[in-house]
């Protein structure tokens, strides 16, 4: 049998003295082809001719350097899911927000101090391009764990598509409906590794040990869910935010969400027992309805009976799952942070529509994402005091001024039939409450003391969810879906937080930067449109929702 390409790492249940190091990483970003799904070849984007990209370890404390040369026939980005890049805007990859994209044959190195710990991951900020293969797991270790435990696995899981991004973002862009709603069924990948494969992913457990299992989804849509048969989940941390425990049969993560777990192995290796990590595709317009059972095994002797779930009859299953809906607005953070109050209140109604170019587009507030010319950063650097019009960042990157230390409160309102996960740049969201928008909220919930905290947030069908966030970050910075293809379709938005600040908290910007963009052929400088003042001519403004829809 093959043994799957876990990373397993050694006990870490001990005060870890490691010295701050430089983490240096050259990274050349090409094609190569892989067979991920255990049936077909396809191109996939790599990392110095290998791919999957390696897993990247750092502690706390160290400096980490990516050289990042393209290789590819289009611009790619790096970006670092979950870190804040305070002072470090212009490395935070997204491209139209803080940088033009890296150029075929160009390079960018990313510097970052690790101030951060938990799991994260990096990613293209390009498009959809990180569907295509450019995503691995970033794991970063603090001086002191919160938790024991003896050993740890990282499970990176995955809808992956036996096709290029471009394609699907044509297919969902189609203007016929035909097209648009062909199925798309997705693979389950773990750690890149899928189709026949996934029911040999083994993981080997030792009776009596406690284990960290590190859960990423990084799918480029879908949400997934994972459980063991017979065996708690003890939450301990989501999207880099320690907590205290919360015990659960499974757990969903959305695209772009990480937690990690921690699983006490039984004290005997009478049996082994499956565990789950399915692609729930009931949260895609478009792709076949039915879940998709893919099922591995949690091994403790290579013989044992494997206790599966079995039907019993009646439609009903002997499982221990139970599936419910996790709800991390309950979740107690190690680190007390006092909840932002409200100095600046946001409504953000997503809709799904046909809007008038006959395609159907995502938006917040009716207003579909497109990146500007220029990159909202470099407008936010040059404009001077026209920097706190909005207008100047053009009209498709819906930007939204903060000042400097304002509380922010974001209401999200997701009318659609589909749910979403929101991921904010440069911040966690402080998690103040979430409902279903069929019933009116009686009362006004006031936010716990010390709110859960996390960097990507579900927002389920027909429900809202209430964040917030302090400004305390001087910088661009998007908001959007991490359905990958629902940004590209429109719904993303830009924070420019506290427009005078930034020069100083940015300080001065790497050459390649500028470099980057002139190779190409994207303005450095001036409005959206890399002009003075408000000469916005020709910035892209519709599609616009059809009436009736
Ligand atoms: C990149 O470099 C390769 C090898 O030198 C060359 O063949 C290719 O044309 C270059 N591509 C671009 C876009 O400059
Ligand atoms: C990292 O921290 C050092 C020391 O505080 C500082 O001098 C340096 O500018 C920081 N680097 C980045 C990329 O933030
Ligand atoms: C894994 O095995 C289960 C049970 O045999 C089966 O229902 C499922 O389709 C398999 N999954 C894959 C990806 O082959
Ligand atoms: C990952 O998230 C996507 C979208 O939020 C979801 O459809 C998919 O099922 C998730 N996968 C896992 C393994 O949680
Ligand atoms: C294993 O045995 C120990 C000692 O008897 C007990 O405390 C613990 O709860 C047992 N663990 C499980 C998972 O049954
Ligand atoms: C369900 O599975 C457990 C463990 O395999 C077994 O002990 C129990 O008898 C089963 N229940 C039914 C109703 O089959
Ligand atoms: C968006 O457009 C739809 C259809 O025209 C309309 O019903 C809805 O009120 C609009 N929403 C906002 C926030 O403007
Ligand atoms: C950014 O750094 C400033 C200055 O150290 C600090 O006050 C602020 O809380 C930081 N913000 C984030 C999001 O890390
Ligand atoms: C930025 O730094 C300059 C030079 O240190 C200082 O004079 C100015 O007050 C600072 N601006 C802000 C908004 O902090
Ligand atoms: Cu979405």
């Amino acid at each position: 049998m093959l043994r799957l390409g876990l990373y397993c790492y050694a006990a870490l249940s001990f005060v870890l003295f490691a010295a701050a190091k430089p983490v240096v990483l050259n990274w050349d970003i090409g094609y190569t082809s892989a067979k991920p799904d255990g049936k077909n070849d396809r191109r996939v984007i790599g990392i110095n001719g290998k791919w999957p990209p390696p897993v990247v370890n750092v502690n706390v404390g160290d400096t980490l350097t990516i050289n990042a040369n393209n290789r590819l026939d289009e611009p790619t980005s790096l970006h670092t899911h979950g870190f804040f890049q305070n002072g470090t805007n212009y490395y935070d990859g997204a491209v139209g927000a803080t940088e033009c994209g890296i150029p075929p044959n160009g390079s960018y190195t990313y510097r970052m101090n690790v101030t951060q710990s938990g799991t994260f991951w990096i990613h293209s900020h390009y498009l959809a391009q990180y569907v295509d293969g450019l995503r691995t797991p970033l794991i970063s270790k603090p001086a002191v764990e919160h938790y024991k435990y003896d050993e740890e696995m990282v499970l990176m899981l995955e809808a992956w598509y036996n096709r290029n991004s471009h394609d699907i973002n044509d297919q969902l862009l189609s203007t016929s409906e035909a097209t648009r709603l062909k199925p798309f069924l997705p693979t389950m990948l773990i750690n890149s590794r899928g189709g026949s494969d996934v029911n040999i992913t083994k993981l080997s457990f030792k009776p009596g040990k406690k284990y960290r299992l590190r859960l990423l989804n990084v799918s480029g849509t879908g949400m997934i869910r994972f459980g063991i048969e017979h065996h708690m989940l003890d939450v301990i941390e989501l999207d880099g935010v320690d907590s205290e425990i919360k015990s659960v049969p499974s757990i969903q993560l959305s695209a772009g969400q990480r937690a990690s777990v921690l699983v006490t192995a039984k004290n005997n290796t009478d049996y082994n027992y499956a565990f789950h990590a399915d692609i729930f595709t009931d949260m895609q317009a478009g792709v076949e309805r039915a879940e998709i059972p893919h099922t591995g095994t949690v091994e403790y002797a290579p013989n044992a009976p494997m206790i599966v779930p079995v039907s019993i009859g009646n439609g009903k299953t002997n499982t221990t799952m139970t599936w419910d809906f996790f709800d991390d607005i309950d979740m107690v953070p190690i680190e007390k942070i006092p909840s932002p109050g409200v100095n600046k209140w946001m409504p953000l109604e997503v809709r799904t529509a046909i809007y008038d170019d006959r395609r159907e587009h995502m938006a917040f507030n009716n207003r579909t994402y497109w990146p500007p010319l220029v990159p909202s950063l470099f407008t936010a650097l040059t404009t001077g005091y026209q920097a706190y019009f909005p207008d100047v960042y053009g009209f498709k990157t819906y930007p939204v001024i903060l000042d400097h230390l304002e509380d922010v409160e974001v209401a999200i309102f997701n009318t659609d039939t589909n749910s979403h996960p929101f991921h904010i740049h440069g911040h966690n969201f402080f998690i103040i409450v979430r409902g279903t928008i069929d019933k009116n909220p009686k009362n006004r919930r006031e936010a716990v003391s010390f709110p859960m905290r996390r960097d990507t947030i579900t927002v389920p069908a027909q429900s809202y969810a209430i964040v917030r966030f302090r400004a305390d970050n001087p910088g661009v910075w998007m908001m959007h879906c991490h359905m990958q293809f629902h940004n590209d379709q429109g719904l993303a938005m830009t924070f420019i937080e506290a427009p005078y600040q930034i020069i100083n908290n940015t300080g001065k910007l790497p050459d390649q930067l500028l470099k980057n963009c002139n190779a190409l052929g994207i303005p450095t400088s001036g409005n959206a449109m890399g002009r003075l003042g408000l000469d916005l001519a020709n910035d892209p403004r519709g599609p616009y929702p059809l009436a009736g829809f």
